[in-house]
């Protein structure tokens, strides 16, 4: 992943190269303010650059790496037509990370630069796909919740100040809803089921709902970059704002469910009007970024094996690609 070091080239956190001068950075404000898209040909501070081809990029690795997951479930899928939605969700996220690393190439970074980065190890991908998925239930509460948190997070980033992201978010936005849809419709099947279809979904629950609370990233307090991604207008809202969001949206859903989320802690304030969590194992985080995730090197090698399979796809890609030049010129 293009690390924060690629925000701080110059050492700096608040956005500014020394380089660049001061009334130019000033425009560039003024137009986030003033609402304006940037566009790929806009001038723009090397550090919003930067972030966005980080930000953008983990979220395409993401993408890609969060197939793994779900895709080994397609064969056990319990009917057709469950078969057939799993199917289409996989082949949608499949098209996300194509999106988005087109929108990272319109920033000057090249799809295999990003690529390599992933397949040796550099890049972040999401936290959250470094947890197994040991039942068919998983596939239900990855839909409900894995996507419901992606929406969450993406709804906002349709306004994103630069245009080429903000306008892959839509139709992204569009098909993770229907993502959400059919995991949540699995649970309501599972949940309204037998008693050991009951125990799966809410074992699906217990084991998913910490990593998914993590996937909003580190809190506030330890967030290197949400104030300037806010004052760029990459982020519309914080880490701690978009999960409390997430919170008070998912626990009536679970209650509809009769299911019970792992948290004794949890609390409705009727001051604030919000559910208040107990206390999130920031230490679990910080390990599986690390690399030390129950599934971190199984969905690395996983990609680096299909990469490796795939060569012969992209060869032929390019020599048929070559010969239509041809024969056109
Ligand atoms: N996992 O300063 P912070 C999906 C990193 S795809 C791993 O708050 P930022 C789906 C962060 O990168 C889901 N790393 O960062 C797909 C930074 O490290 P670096 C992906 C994380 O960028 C298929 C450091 O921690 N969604 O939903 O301001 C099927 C400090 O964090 C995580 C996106 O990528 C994490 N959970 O905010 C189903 C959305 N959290 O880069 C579903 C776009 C933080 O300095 N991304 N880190 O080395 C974002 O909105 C923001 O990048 C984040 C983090 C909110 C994730």
């Amino acid at each position: 992943m293009y690390s924060q070091g690629l925000d701080q080239r110059d050492g700096r956190h608040d956005g500014a190269n020394t380089a660049e001068p001061a009334e130019a950075l000033a425009r560039f404000q003024a137009r986030i303010d003033a609402e304006e898209k940037i566009e790929a040909n806009d001038w723009m501070p090397d550090a919003y650059r930067r972030t966005l081809i980080r930000q953008i990029s983990q979220h395409a690795h993401s993408e890609i790496v969060g197939m793994g997951p779900e895709g080994n479930w397609i064969t056990r899928a319990p009917s057709l037509r469950r078969k057939a939605a799993l199917l289409a969700k996989v082949q949608d996220e499949c098209g996300h990370g194509v999106y988005l690393y087109a929108a990272a190439e319109t920033l000057g970074v090249s799809r295999e630069e990003l690529v390599d980065a992933l397949l040796e190890g550099r890049a972040k991908y999401s936290s959250i796909f470094n947890y197994p998925t040991l039942t068919w239930a998983d596939i239900g509460a990855v839909g409900w919740l894995v996507d419901g948190a992606a929406i969450m997070n993406q709804i906002p980033l349709c306004r994103c100040s630069y245009g080429p992201y903000a306008r892959a978010m839509i139709r992204v936005c569009k098909e993770e809803s229907f993502h959400q849809r059919q995991g949540f419709e699995i649970m309501l099947t599972l949940s309204r089921g037998t008693a050991a279809q009951q125990a799966m979904a809410q074992d699906a629950l217990d084991r998913l709902w910490w990593p998914v609370l993590m996937m909003f990233g580190p809190p506030d307090t330890d967030s290197q970059h949400s104030d300037q991604s806010m004052r760029w207008k990459i982020k519309r809202f914080t880490n701690d704002g978009l999960r409390q969001k997430f919170i008070d949206a998912t626990v009536p859903q679970a209650q509809y469910l009769g299911l019970t989320i792992p948290d004794p802690a949890l609390r409705f304030d009727d001051a604030s009007g919000h559910w208040i969590s107990g206390p999130i194992d920031w230490a679990e985080f910080r390990r599986v970024l690390a690399g030390g995730g129950p599934c971190n090197r199984e969905r690395l090698e996983t990609r680096r094996r299909a990469h490796a399979e795939g060569a012969w796809v992209r060869a032929a890609a390019q020599a048929h690609a070559a010969r239509h030049e041809a024969k056109a010129a």
